[in-house]
């Protein structure tokens, strides 16, 4: 399998997390795409023109990262990290929902910082800074109370997400006002999933 990626992207490392996971990192080579560069051929893959993106060994495209993620569920003989549908299910698949949403802000806050400063909006960056908080206070409050330790594509959706506020935004110091999931984060961060795919500044 091949798939488009970029050393930075919180949404490959979620998929390469996974593949660690699942013990199917080796059959994954990546190909280094930027979908930031006009030239980049990645929407010939992906009309979306987003990363990650895999091409499978049969040379189908899947996107996006959750689907991703499913597909590599299905190739291994371990746990699932997607389990069957019922209440375990949903929570899983609301957690990485909670996981996505932190990341889909962070994510638009870094390209409004990237545009020239006449053009940036200070009133919309709050506004994806507080969907952020607003899902730590839902993990802080709620979520995590049965996050145990358990091991699933919620759990790993939320971690990279984290990781990604660390990454990005070290000033913000999330974890003030979140200790009990800066304190799952601790442990659950030393796993080989976590601690192998750590997220490079790239050029
Ligand atoms: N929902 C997508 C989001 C992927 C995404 O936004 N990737 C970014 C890189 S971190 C990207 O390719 N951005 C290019 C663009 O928005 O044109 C997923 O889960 O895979």
């Amino acid at each position: 399998m091949k798939l488009h990626a970029w050393p930075a992207s919180p949404y490959v490392r979620k998929v390469l997390a996974m593949a660690v996971e699942t013990g199917l990192r080796e059959q994954i080579e990546l190909i280094r795409t930027n979908p930031g560069d006009p030239d980049s051929p990645i929407g010939e893959d992906n009309p979306i023109g987003k990363i990650p993106t895999l091409i499978t060994d049969e040379g189908d495209a899947l996107y996006d990262s959750r689907v991703i993620c499913e597909y590599l569920d299905g190739l291994h003989e371990g746990p699932r990290m997607f389990p069957p549908a019922g209440p375990e299910r949903w929570q899983a698949s609301r957690w990485a929902a909670l996981g996505d949403g932190i990341l889909d802000a962070a994510v638009l806050r870094m390209y409004e910082r990237r545009r020239p400063e006449g053009e940036r909006s200070p009133d919309w960056d709050v506004r994806q800074r507080e969907k952020v908080f607003r899902i730590l206070d839902q993990l802080e409050k709620d979520e995590m109370k049965t996050f145990g330790k358990g091991m699933n594509i919620g759990l790993i959706a939320i971690a990279c997400a984290l990781g990604y506020l660390d990454f990005r935004f070290p000033d913000e110091k999330w974890r003030l006002p979140h200790q009990g999931v800066g304190m799952w984060f601790f442990t659950f961060g030393k796993q080989p999933l976590m601690a192998d795919t750590e997220p490079v500044e790239a050029i």
